[in-house]
């Protein structure tokens, strides 16, 4: 479904990949390189944990609470949904956001439940599309034996092994692969330069896609 016409807005920028994938810490770095050139950009994340649903979603994934599959699933859309005004309102006033992950985790974490694939992605319709996915990519093998690997409830190899499968099912023209498993600073490189072209052509002009 189409937006609206062309318009000079900010670029819907996400971040992906695996857990312990480097995104939180190369989306700052980003973020802030990004506004020390002068551009508006906020640096955003999802789950937000700071809302009502949001600290639902906290203590399940913190393992002090359970909630059947489809119900949580349901709850990280709402998370999103509950911020879409925002976005939109945020892009169109020019401002780019950079986000730390976005409905493609949505759908690669429940479906590597179980879940269907396709139920999976129907509650993120309507969401505002991204202009580019930044996919850090990692093997979980080597994501494993960074930091803090299996504080949460879904960092289990065997687990990030099948979220990684769904994430390969829903690549397309917006996405980028970015080999995660080099120094963080040419990780960094390689993302600055693909978020410039999108400020740039965004500000130039482009459909707000849903
Ligand atoms: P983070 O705060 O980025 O570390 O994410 C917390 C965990 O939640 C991480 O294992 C990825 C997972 N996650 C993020 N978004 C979603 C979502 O929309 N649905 C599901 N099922 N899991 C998600
Ligand atoms: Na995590
Ligand atoms: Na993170």
């Amino acid at each position: 479904a189409v937006g609206g016409g062309v318009e000079k807005r900010g670029a819907l920028i996400v971040l992906e990949g695996l857990d312990r994938s480097g995104k939180s810490s190369q989306c700052r770095a980003l973020a802030s390189f990004l506004r020390g050139r002068g551009q508006a950009v906020e640096e955003w994340r999802f789950p937000d944990r700071t809302t009502a649903i949001g600290q639902m979603i906290s203590s399940y994934l913190s393992e002090t609470s359970e909630l059947d599959d489809a119900a949580i699933h349901l709850l990280f859309s709402a998370n999103r949904w509950e911020k879409k005004n925002l976005m939109e309102s945020t892009l169109r006033a020019g401002t780019s956001l950079v986000v730390d992950r976005y409905s493609y985790s949505g759908v690669a974490f429940s479906a590597a439940k179980g879940l269907d694939f396709q139920w999976c992605k129907t509650p993120e319709k309507g969401l505002p599309a991204a202009d580019l996915v930044l996919y850090l990519d990692i093997q979980p093998e080597v994501a494993a034996r960074r930091g803090e690997y299996g504080v949460e409830r879904y960092e289990k190899v065997e687990f990030q092994t099948r979220v990684a499968s769904h994430y390969q099912a829903m690549r397309d023209s917006t996405w980028q692969i970015v080999d995660a498993d080099q120094t963080v600073d040419e990780v960094q490189q390689v993302l600055r330069e693909a978020a410039q072209n999108v400020i740039d052509t965004c500000k130039s002009g482009r459909e707000l896609l849903r």
